[in-house]
């Protein structure tokens, strides 16, 4: 099949997932045609069956905000008709399923008929969507769409919840490539970043409000005041600089190090011990995921998607939201003794690989399959 995907281009779970599974698919002999601003951050160009086609977005000082969705749908558009493109898979639906919906109309006009299969990932229903603002275009685009998936069944609710949705939502959930972790690293460098007495603990995200990251700080605090330990921030945000100056207030600065983003995670989170998530919310937790394919235990909060990856007591530990002494507590229960921490990591691997691309990639193609024949 020739496919084009949408996606954000940036280090956003949403677009990552979006990437892999074009990979995925172009493994499988589709051609895979992205559509998206900037080249998406793990997409690698070398393979005859994947595109990537950029949106341009022209400058004009008459307008306070440039049209993106405008470009957008215009250059979904020309690119469908140019590749003879068959089928149309938008991630997050702001403004993707918006855009993507005009694109198809427009083609319509011109007897050229596209399914278009929008993928819900979160932000774009739990945060953002639902604001008055976006919700009559959000709940317009999720209805308009051929076929509808969510990355976990609590953001399936969610979204049932906050919207009028007349279609079925179907849920496929995030995965992970487990042929690339066979193997445990032979080379994975943990004397760059502790001591060996040390335990290291990381945190990888966007630094946005939703991640909790002064409590992502204050668990740290709580772990290290018990025994020698570490913690490694990956990822660039807003809450980055607040971050740095609690860690300064609480006088860990030097066990504490930011990294900045990073396209070599795999290579942080083979040395690491402990995976920290305490979100407000989040649909599913990619990040955790990523963690427990490289063998590393998970302390999160119980709220959105996560309860479906990370499981209480096996992988890891949940606690609610903000209930920093009880994950404190947990982390230390693991952290505190060789065996447990063993045994946690070892589950965290098994539980991953349910996830694996192997089991999920049918389901995508199976519903490519049912949009493309009911066309
Ligand atoms: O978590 C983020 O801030 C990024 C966001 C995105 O849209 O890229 O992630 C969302 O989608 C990921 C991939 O499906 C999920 O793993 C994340 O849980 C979800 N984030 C939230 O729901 C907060």
């Amino acid at each position: 099949m020739r496919i084009a995907i949408v996606c954000y281009p940036t280090f956003g779970g949403s677009g990552v997932v979006a990437t892999e599974l074009g990979i995925a698919l172009a493994g499988r002999g589709h051609e895979v045609h992205f559509i998206t601003y900037k080249q998406p951050v793990r997409l690698e160009l070398l393979n005859s069956r994947i595109h990537f086609h950029e949106v341009h977005v022209p400058e004009y000082p008459l307008f306070h905000y440039q049209p993106y969705e405008l470009a957008l749908s215009s250059k979904l558009v020309d690119t469908i008709k140019l590749y003879g493109i068959e089928l149309l898979h938008v991630h997050y639906a702001i403004p993707h399923a918006y855009a993507g919906y005009m694109a198809k109309k427009m083609l319509e006009e011109e007897g050229i008929y596209i399914p278009m299969i929008t993928t819900l990932h979160g932000t774009d229903i739990t945060l953002v969507g639902k604001h008055p603002f976006y919700k009559p275009a959000v709940t317009f685009s999720i209805n308009k769409s051929d076929v509808v998936t969510s990355v976990s069944a609590a953001l399936k609710e969610e979204t049932l919840k906050l919207f009028n949705i007349e279609k079925e939502i179907e849920v496929i959930p995030n995965f992970i490539d487990i042929t690339n972790y066979d193997t445990e690293f032979t080379d994975c460098q943990r004397s760059l970043m502790a001591e060996d007495d040390e335990r290291i603990i990381t945190h990888i995200s966007n630094f946005r409000k939703v991640k909790r990251i002064p409590d992502v700080i204050r668990i740290f605090h709580g772990i290290s005041k018990e025994i020698p330990a570490r913690l490694i921030m990956v990822g660039e945000g807003p809450e980055k600089e607040d971050a740095e100056m609690l860690c300064d207030k609480l006088g860990i600065k030097n066990k504490v190090v930011f990294l900045g983003n990073s396209n070599e995670i795999d290579r942080i989170l083979c040395f690491s011990d402990l995976f920290l998530l305490p979100s407000e919310t989040e649909s599913f937790g990619l990040a955790a995921l990523e963690a427990m394919i490289n063998r590393v235990a998970v302390i999160s909060s119980n709220t959105g998607g996560i309860p479906e990856v990370n499981k209480h007591g096996v992988t890891g530990f949940m606690s609610d939201v903000g209930d920093i002494g009880d994950m404190v507590k947990n982390a230390l229960h693991i952290l505190k003794d060789d065996q447990v921490l063993e045994e946690f990591k070892q589950n965290a691997y098994k539980e991953a690989s349910r996830f694996d691309i192997k089991h999920i990639l049918p389901l995508y193609e199976a519903v490519y399959e049912k949009a493309y024949k009911a066309n």
